[in-house]
């Protein structure tokens, strides 16, 4: 089906680059990563080694192409309400312009969902005043609808913060507390990410997040111990045939997994298992359509010899049964 040679491989190698999400705008491929940045921060479990500044954008005119960075797109600086951590973006486009969203904590340390706008794909964006009205922790990914309604989908666990909105506020806790010990444990039904309908103006919440369940065979929400199979950070949205696909990071079980639906508001049922672990501790990826065939982008930490915060970003082509079955990807086999 493809040609290895092209895929698998870092896009870009002058800066680490991580959490791809990719999209087609004007008849290329835009990729908008996170950019990794050597630290000397501390793997507490909580993120705190994941330091990121700034956002550059990266496009490819086809498959194979040359990857082109496109430079700085936006900066913390630029940011009024953040103060650290900007982890991974997503980007969309809508009435006639060009949509920007990244979490980043506050100045209260709480992780929240931004949006900057450009007018072209690769930026420059311009932030907000303050993060999005009712939005919380991390890895925002924006689908819109063939019928133009958009949906912002995010969340994420222990460094994430995601567990500690369980009551609709923040519970901060402990911070020496082992990570995700405040969120539901054993046959308690696992944590689900968040979506929201975005107003026409692509800027706000239409109304309050709602968690999505993930259910298994039985029609049964995934539980925490499911581990294999649990919803953890990196939620994308993909529609084929009609139907909806969620696929998402499994965590410190390293799967990337996916499940289907009838409505981009779920429920969704688990489908199976779309990738198996990369190097490095996380996997975070998109999938997009470019000339009717799908591709996968990820990550892994290849470029810096395993090291978790720093990590390059590849793709590969996924394949697609009609029935919506993704054949699983090893990332290290033809
Ligand atoms: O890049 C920082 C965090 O690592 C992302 O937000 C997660 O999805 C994981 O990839």
């Amino acid at each position: 089906m493809q040609n290895n040679s092209k895929f698998r491989t870092p896009l870009v190698t002058h800066i680490y680059t991580a959490d791809p999400s990719a999209h087609v705008f004007n008849g290329k491929i835009y990729i908008y990563p996170s950019h990794d940045l050597e630290n000397e921060g501390l793997d507490d479990g909580e993120g705190d080694h994941f330091q990121m500044q700034d956002y550059h954008v990266l496009s490819m005119d086809d498959i194979g192409a040359p990857c082109m960075d496109n430079g700085e797109a936006l900066h913390i600086k630029d940011v009024p309400w953040a103060s650290k951590q900007m982890w991974a973006p997503d980007a969309a486009y809508k009435n006639g312009k060009y949509y920007f969203y990244f979490p980043a904590k506050d100045k209260d340390g709480i992780f929240r969902i931004g949006a900057a706008t450009g007018d072209k794909p690769e930026g420059p964006f311009k932030a907000e005043p303050d993060y999005i009205k009712g939005s919380f922790s991390i890895d925002p990914a924006v689908f819109v609808d063939d019928d133009g309604k958009a949906y912002m989908y995010f969340g994420g666990l222990w460094g994430g913060q995601l567990e500690k909105w369980q009551t609709g506020e923040f519970t901060g806790g402990d911070p020496k507390m082992v990570p995700g010990s405040d969120g539901p444990q054993g046959n308690e039904t696992a944590l689900g990410p968040m979506v929201a309908e975005m107003n026409e103006d692509m800027l706000s919440f239409k109304s309050n997040p709602k968690e999505l369940k993930i259910l298994d065979e039985n029609g049964k929400p995934l539980i925490a111990d499911d581990k294999n199979r649990w919803y953890f950070e990196g939620p994308w949205l993909h529609k084929f045939k009609n139907k909806y696909y969620l696929s998402y990071s499994t965590g410190p079980t390293h799967y990337l997994c996916y499940a289907e639906s009838d409505s981009p508001q779920g429920p969704f049922t688990y489908k199976g298992r779309l990738m198996e672990p990369v190097i490095g501790w996380t996997t975070h990826h998109s999938i997009v359509e470019f000339k009717g065939k799908w591709y996968l982008f990820y990550h892994d930490s290849s470029m810096s010899g395993g090291k978790t915060p720093l990590r390059c970003v590849m793709y590969t082509e996924l394949e697609i049964s009609d029935d919506g079955t993704i054949t699983k990807i090893n990332p290290y086999e033809e």
